[in-house]
């Protein structure tokens, strides 16, 4: 037995330091280590019980070949040989019949560390020319916000929220997301501050909160936008910051005057009372902290609404102290690194094909048309929008899916060929945080099980049969994170630090404070509050409200929030529940439905069976169907994503996961 240190590369803000013991190979505990800001020793649950994912049934041990009809589950085991040359053959038979485009790789995050988000694969479909795909299942209204306003300047650090007299949540459920934060918010508390949660359920934070809005889904605009008119108007606006350190601060005055509390708390559903005490609130207290989530992004006013959000802290004077100001993602931190030299130059003027209408794409983009979808670190049966019609999609005989896979997603079931991945305790990783401002570099600390290949593994062996090495390449994953650490001006420092300490902290510091450590990185280093790009890229113009889209056919919201049990769609090959619909109490009543009920969820782009609960934790005309359940979560094998309909947010081509309006009716047989 041995104890190795790793990190948790998986999506979440805390980037966790791990201990690993392991024995002759296999892993036999996880636990957290000391080594970040946050983690103190404890790890959520699902990471603890890794091994689960790593040894379960559903892991994949060897190369499969689709052996009956698509969706059929039969298969062949071949070797990696047999499936590499079946790969290169395709790919050589595409290029030469429709070009190079009619290939498109389909990824997101997977293990989210630089050497298997990108690395190899990137410069495999760079120098193939195929299409490439704009990344928009997450954070991308919120990227385009960000940097439109602040260019790319680190939030606060998640350790200062222990500083702040004020914290406001706004669509972000810790408790589930990020548990690190929660102890911080209660040190916080137990040293006086108080806490404002705005979500339309009440999350375990929100029952603790001082206040609560529990708004309707997709009006945070207005909300905040009143907010931001009501602190220009009561004299509570830090005009001499503003002169210093912003510009447009006149132009948002003047569209934040649209909307007054009464207008915007109507709009939203909430007592316009506690709005206004929100505006008060906020206006006295010092530091006061924002942390913002991706709860407010979904939507067809997502991007819109987190810049309105990131205004705040500017119009009301809220930064230069420790514990003022706000985080969204700590992914900017300025790390001075890049992979992309290490990788391959992109070709310009590829077609660029949005990830979130990928149904839409294989039905419709011609010249050429899709012929091979290439997935990896992506899960989009269960992930993707429009889920029925991408299945139909991906049932096509013209269509060669290729699926690089851990377990046996409901994605991988559709492919024609499957591909055994590792995962992060099987090979190297390079991660920075997006919560905590860390890197950590860990090592392969587990045997791969069975056949397993990483991703750089796959993506080199494919580079060199296609004859696409080319002489300085770097290829293994230890000339990779050599090439981009000796790229980056600090890299060697960083480099140091990593083998001194096990963890390094960016060369401005791990908690800067913004005007103090940190300014804007926009051209003239000041805030752009109406930023003209965005201004542009906004179908209406930035902070431009469109009304909730539902109907009297269709008159409930239906949102799908994180499970705390797993990652996205990662790890629900090992839940056991059912999905649930919860429902408030009043809209439950006027349907005749009590809690265990079966009921049909429906709406134009698709049908849901599953069970209700009946819960006051969701706000009249709410209805929760949490994201990343599998088809066998449910009764008719859809999920949530079968009811989101095509259509985006409205900065970054972002999904509008949450602007799926539904109907919900008892089944009785
Ligand atoms: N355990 C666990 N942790 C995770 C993940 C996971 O799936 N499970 N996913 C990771 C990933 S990929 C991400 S992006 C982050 C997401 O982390 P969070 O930002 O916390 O994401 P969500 O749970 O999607 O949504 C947060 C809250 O937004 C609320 N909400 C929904 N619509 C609206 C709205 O219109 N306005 C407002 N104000 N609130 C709204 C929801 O009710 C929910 O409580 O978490 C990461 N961490
Ligand atoms: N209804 C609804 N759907 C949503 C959302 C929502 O709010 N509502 N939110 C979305 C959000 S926030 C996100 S981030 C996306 C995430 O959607 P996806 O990108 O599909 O993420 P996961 O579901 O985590 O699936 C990642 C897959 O990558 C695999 N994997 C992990 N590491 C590796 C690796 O090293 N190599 C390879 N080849 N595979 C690996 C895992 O086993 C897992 O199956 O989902 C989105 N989907
Ligand atoms: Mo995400």
């Amino acid at each position: 037995m041995e104890v190795r240190s790793s990190a948790c590369p998986l999506d979440c803000p805390d980037l966790c330091g791990l201990a690993v013991t392991v024995d002759h190979g296999r892993v036999v505990e996880i636990t957290g280590d000391r080594r970040g800001p946050v983690t103190e020793g404890f790890i959520c649950g699902k990471v603890r019980k890794f091994a689960d994912h790593m040894y379960g049934d559903d892991r994949l041990t060897t190369p499969l070949l689709r052996t009956g009809p698509k969706g059929s589950d039969q298969w062949s085991a071949i070797s990696w040989d047999d499936a590499l040359d079946r790969i290169t053959g395709r790919i050589q038979a595409i290029r030469a019949r429709s070009g190079a485009q009619a290939i498109l790789p389909y990824h997101y995050g997977g293990s989210n560390g630089w050497l298997t988000e990108g690395a190899l694969a990137s410069r495999l479909f760079r120098r193939l020319g195929a299409s490439t795909l704009d990344r928009t299942f997450c954070a991308a209204a919120t990227t385009a916000a960000t940097h439109g306003l602040y260019g790319a300047m680190p939030g606060m650090a998640l350790e200062d929220y222990a500083h702040a007299q004020l914290i406001v949540l706004w669509g972000v459920n810790p408790s589930a997301t990020g548990i690190h934060l929660v102890p911080v918010i209660e040190r916080a508390r137990a040293a006086g501050a108080r806490l404002v949660v705005i979500d339309p359920r009440q999350t375990p934070l929100a029952r603790r909160a001082d206040l609560h809005l529990a708004l309707r889904p997709g009006t945070d605009l207005p909300v905040a936008l009143a907010a931001i008119g009501a602190l220009f108007a009561r004299g509570h606006a830090d005009r001499e910051f503003l002169a210093a350190h912003a510009t447009g601060a006149d132009e948002l005055e003047r569209r934040a005057a649209r909307w007054t509390i009464d207008a915007a708390a109507r709009e939203a559903g909430i007592d316009p009372a506690l709005l206004d005490r929100f505006v008060e609130l906020y206006a006295a207290a010092a530091p006061a902290a924002i942390r913002l989530g991706y709860g407010i992004e979904r939507n067809r006013n997502g991007g819109s609404a987190a810049a309105a959000v990131m205004a705040l802290p500017a119009v009301a004077g809220k930064f230069g102290v420790r514990g003022g100001g706000f985080t969204m993602s700590n992914g900017d931190a300025r790390w001075g690194l890049t992979s992309e030299t290490a990788i391959a130059a992109p070709v310009a003027g590829t077609r660029r094909i949005n990830m979130s209408e990928i149904a839409q794409a294989l039905a419709r983009v011609r010249d050429p048309g899709i012929e091979m979808l290439f997935v990896y670190n992506c899960n989009p049966v269960a992930t993707a929008p429009d889920q029925r019609a991408l299945i139909e999609q991906l049932e096509r005989d013209d269509l060669f899916v290729v699926v690089h896979e851990q377990v046996m997603t409901d994605t991988a079931r559709l492919a024609d060929l499957v591909l055994p991945a590792t995962t992060f305790l099987e090979h190297r990783e390079v991660r920075r945080g997006y919560g905590t401002m860390r890197l950590y570099d860990s090592p392969a600390v587990a045997a791969p099980v069975g056949e397993s290949r990483s991703n750089n593994q796959l993506f080199g062996a494919l580079l060199e049969r296609l004859d696409l090495v080319r002489p300085g390449d770097a290829m293994t994953d230890d000339e990779l994170v050599a090439a981009t650490f000796a790229a980056g001006a600090h890299g060697p420092a960083l480099r140091a630090q990593i083998a001194r300490d096990g963890v390094a902290v960016p060369p401005e510091g791990a908690t800067p404070i913004a005007f103090v450590d940190s300014f804007p990185a926009t051209a003239d280093r000041k805030i752009h509050l109406v930023s003209a790009a965005l201004d542009r890229e906004a179908p209406h113009g930035l902070y431009h409200y469109r009304p909730d889209p539902g109907s009297d056919d269709y008159p409930l919201a239906l949102i799908s929030p994180a499970l705390a049990t797993q990652i996205s769609s990662m790890f629900g090959q090992l839940r056991k529940a059912p999905g649930q619909l919860q429902m408030a109490p009043a809209d439950a009543a006027s349907r005749g439905l009590a809690s265990g009920d079966r009921v049909r969820v429906w709406n134009a782009s698709g049908e849901v069976a599953c069970v209700v609960k009946v819960t006051s934790e969701v706000r009249p005309g709410v209805c929760v169907l949490a994201k990343g359940l599998w088809r066998r979560h449910t009764r008719n094998g859809y999920t949530a994503n079968a009811l989101i309909p095509p259509g985006l947010a409205d900065l970054g081509g972002q999904a509008a996961y949450n602007d799926a309006r539904v109907q919900v009716a008892k089944v009785v047989d």
